[in-house]
This record gives structure tokens, sequence and C-alpha cells, in this order.
């Protein structure tokens, strides 16, 4: 008894722990790993990284991703707010400035998986992401139509942290 109580204590201390370390330890780059939401049963074996790395007045935001169907192109795109079990809870698309395109003014992030079902987006913005006014990266169903930024259903959404 006294053996099972301890593991079911560290096993919710880490439970706990993991995230709140990563937050504490990484003050300086935001940092996803998820996701932390998944709105589509099919997509439960998912995994998903964010990196974003704020550099002399620009940004760059990789996506990676494992554990998705292979040679397949999904739109990815930094939404306005963090994650939720609902998959509209992350809002929009999150727009910086007046710039002529939405692809000038939003940050996408599609990309293609290989035959393993892995895949990665890249983006390089030349602007810093203020803190508060994006908090999340969305996977969609379908690579992002150029003209009107859909791209289909909601997938998964990792939290990310921009901005800070
Ligand atoms: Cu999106």
């Amino acid at each position: 008894m006294k053996t099972s109580m301890l593991g079911a204590l560290v096993g919710a201390g880490v439970l706990v722990a993991v995230p709140a370390i990563a937050v504490a330890e990484r003050v300086l780059v935001d940092h996803g790993r998820g996701p932390t939401a998944v709105h589509d049963a099919a997509y439960s074996d998912v995994t998903t990284q964010v990196h974003s790395r704020a550099a002399s007045g620009g940004t760059d935001v990789r996506l990676m991703v494992r554990g998705l169907p292979a040679n397949r192109s999904f739109g990815a795109h930094v939404h306005v707010a963090p994650c939720g079990t609902d998959a509209l809870a992350s809002g929009g698309h999150y727009q910086h400035g007046a710039a002529v395109t939405l692809a000038e003014r939003e940050v996408w992030l599609d990309f293609t998986t290989n035959a393993d079902g892995e895949g990665v987006g890249t983006t390089h913005i030349p602007w810093l992401i203020a803190a508060g006014t994006a908090g999340s990266v969305v996977i969609h169903a379908n690579p992002t139509n150029t003209t009107t930024g859909a791209a289909g259903a909601r997938l998964v959404c990792t939290t990310v942290p921009f901005g800070q």
C-alpha cells in the first residue's frame, strides 16, 4: 500500500511538473510540445513541436509533426488564442499589420509529410510577434488556399505562448 501510494504521487507529480518546468526554463524561446488538443479522433497519434525564435527584428517559426498520413499536404497557421476542447477556441488567424496579401500578414506553416508521416513547416517573418497576440499553431486538413486563407477542418492544435 505504501509503495502504490508513492507510485501514484510520483506519477501525478510528473504529469504536473513537466509543463511547468518547460515554461519556467525556456522563457526566452517560445516552445510548444503537443498537440494540446486533438479535434479529430483519426489524428490522436499525432505529435507536434513548435519553435519560435525572435532575432534581429524577425521571427523564425518551425512546426515539426509526426504521426500523420504519409505523403500528404496539410495547412498550418499561427492562430490568435490558445487551444481548447472546442476546435474554435484557438480563434482566427493571427495577423500582423496591413500587408496586401494574407500570406504576408499571417504566419503559415504548410507542409507535406514524408513516407513515414513526418512533416516540417517553417517560415521567417520580418517582424516580432507581440506577447498576447498569438497563442497556438493549428494543423488543418487541406493546404492553405492562398486567396482565402482557408484550409479545411482543424485537426490538432498546439498551444504556444508566442511573443515572450
Ligand atoms: Cu488555421
